[in-house]
């Protein structure tokens, strides 16, 4: 079996508008990857420009902190082998005009400024989102009947 991995989703204030949040959520879990944590949140400035540190002084910075600050949000970690990837792959490239048919982006769409999901784009980018999203609040490791059935165990 691959590596087990866990990684952060966020469903981005468009998508809650929208009525997409579990939709975006049952995907992952549709696909095998098991919940582990999960929150509803407001995120304020800080945390926003804590979690896009990376994207600080770029032209679409200050857009992008005001779209994530501009309703409520949901934050879930999600375990399975090679979950990063497979998030990513299930959200679909950031320009959802450029995303694959079938992926979440592709499916639901069309603007780069309102592309409805955040994946964590590798396992140290995981380790550091889930450590902002979910300080202090222990992730449930639970069995699932199932998990034979979709990992290799
Ligand atoms: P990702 O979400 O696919 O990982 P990143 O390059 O990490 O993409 O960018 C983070 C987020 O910033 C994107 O999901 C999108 O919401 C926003 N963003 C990125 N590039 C642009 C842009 O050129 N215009 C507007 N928003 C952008
Ligand atoms: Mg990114």
């Amino acid at each position: 079996m691959a590596e087990m991995e866990r990684t952060l989703i966020l469903v981005k204030p468009d998508a809650m508008q929208r009525g997409l949040g579990f939709e975006i959520l049952r995907r992952r879990e549709a696909r095998g990857l098991k919940p582990v944590g999960v929150r509803l949140l407001q995120v304020d400035e800080a945390l926003a420009k804590r979690h896009y540190g990376e994207h600080e002084g770029k032209p679409f910075f200050a857009g992008l902190v005001d779209y994530i600050t501009s309703s409520p949000i949901i934050a879930a970690v999600f375990e399975g082998p090679n979950a990063v990837a497979a998030a990513r792959q299930t959200m679909g490239s950031t320009r959802p005009t450029e995303a694959a048919p079938g992926t979440i982006r592709g499916d639901l769409g069309v603007e780069i400024g309102r592309n409805l999901v955040h994946g964590s784009d590798s396992p140290a980018s995981a380790e550091r989102e889930i450590g902002i999203f979910f300080e202090g609040q222990p992730l449930a490791a639970w069995p699932r009947d199932v998990d034979r059935w979709t990992f290799e165990l």
